[in-house]
């Protein structure tokens, strides 16, 4: 059994209050999921729980950014332990390797722009955005095709948590490629519990034990030149790749700091819109709301750190043999 801790403060909770929800899902076939407050019998599907699991504060009240990509406590620890125990150190400095392939993989309804149909053009902008938004650690992507698939209930309802496991037999069908290589699926999330969201992705670590689930499943309004603002400019697909390459949210752990990054101020709670000069927790100066791995607008996101670039490089060297080619030096 997998347990996810998915900390939310609820607004009309009182202040003190902070709410745990806890997933319990019997296995990740199944990904049949409950839900309960904490301190509750955990039950099947409870709503406003799932809610909060899965959605946090987009769905519960209508704004904010949603990711579906969560971790338990336990989870990131044993992570942490097995990364530190085999650790691939790259070497300082831009990343050499290769741009990684990206297997685009359009879901749609119909074909409208609204029923998942995206044009090529924002695939390509998309692409760029991501150069861009990882153009500092030297980490490059390559569009390597575009598969249009039409499935109107996978566009609707497939989500990381669908326990019909629409998620399993789309990535079963369609993944390409290896560890090191980028597969991005647009849907809809339009019903169900994974409506809301904005995307989820898997770690470089769960590569090993499950290669099929791996990637990024994004909502196809938040492509740049899509309708979603302001999730719009393509910082979905960088938020997700981030996590792709292996790192947590900036608010992971809250103030006790649960990001392993060291140069990222500890964070209460994710940060919506743009607070500038927000300063959740004591220390670290201000909250990092223009990461890429918080919550903000995508207008307000601009940057990865040193200390983020440094794990993501270990990372996807540890577990996705991705690495600096050999450079050769003229004599
Ligand atoms: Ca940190
Ligand atoms: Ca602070
Ligand atoms: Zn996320």
């Amino acid at each position: 059994m997998r347990i996810v801790l998915c900390p939310l403060t609820a607004p009309d909770a009182p202040a003190t209050h902070s709410w745990t929800f806890t997933f319990r899902q019997d296995d990740l076939s199944s990904r049949r999921t409950l839900c309960s407050a904490e301190g509750e019998t955990p039950h099947l599907h409870p709503p406003t729980s799932r809610y909060a699991c899965n959605r946090s504060r987009r769905s519960l009240f209508g704004v904010g950014r949603g990711c579906g990509t969560t971790i338990s406590a336990e989870k990131l620890a044993a992570a942490q332990k097995h990364f530190q125990d085999h650790r691939v150190h790259a070497p300082a400095g831009l990343l050499k390797a290769k741009p990684l392939d990206v297997y685009f993989h359009v879901i749609y309804a119909n074909g409208t722009l609204e029923g998942g149909a995206v044009p090529d053009s924002f695939i390509t902008d998309q692409i760029q955005v991501l150069n861009e938004d990882f153009a500092s650690s030297g980490l490059g992507f390559n569009l390597k095709s575009v598969a249009r698939i039409e499935n109107a209930e996978w566009f609707s309802k497939l989500g990381p948590y669908d326990t019909a496991d629409m998620d399993t037999e789309m990535k079963k069908t369609y993944r390409q490629g290896g560890a090191g290589d980028l597969n991005v699926y647009t849907v809809g999330f339009e019903v169900g519990e994974a409506q809301g969201l904005l995307g989820y992705a898997t770690f470089p670590s769960d590569y090993k034990e499950f290669p099929t689930d791996d990637g990024v499943v994004m909502l196809h309004s938040s492509l740049p030149g899509g309708s979603s603002a302001p999730y719009n400019l393509g910082r979905t697909l960088t938020h997700e790749v981030g996590h792709w390459v292996g790192l947590y949210h900036t608010f992971e752990g809250g103030c006790n700091g649960g990001d392993e990054v060291e140069d990222t101020a500890p964070e209460d709670e994710p940060a919506f819109g743009c607070p500038a000069g927000r300063d959740t927790c004591p220390g670290g100066g201000a909250d990092p709301i223009h990461n890429f791995m918080d919550y903000s607008d995508d207008s307000c996101m601009t940057s990865f750190t040193p200390g983020q670039i440094t794990r993501f490089k270990d990372q996807i060297a540890t577990y996705r043999s991705i690495t600096d080619e050999i450079v050769d030096f003229e004599a």
